[in-house]
């Protein structure tokens, strides 16, 4: 299944087979508040950091601290 539809059965929380516009919002703001690590309601730059640090963690296979090509390669093989 395409990363796409996934995201689209993820945001069909009702399973009516289309996504309508509350489960739209209902998904942005659980996206909204993954990011939101101290839950006030903002986003900081340190919690957008903290973001791409666990991103960029999750690609580092080997944990070196340096993405190679190839985790790159496996990392976005993995998206699809
Ligand atoms: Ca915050
Ligand atoms: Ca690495």
């Amino acid at each position: 299944m395409p990363t796409s539809e996934l995201a689209f059965h993820a945001a069909d929380t009702d399973g009516s087979g289309t996504v309508d516009e509350a489960e739209l919002a209902a998904n942005q703001a659980k996206r909204f508040q993954r990011l939101d690590l101290d839950g006030n309601q903002a986003l900081s730059p340190g919690e957008l950091d903290a973001h791409d640090a666990a991103r960029f963690a999750t690609i580092d296979a080997d944990g070196d601290g340096r993405l190679s090509y190839d985790e790159v390669v496996r990392f976005e093989a993995k998206q699809r």
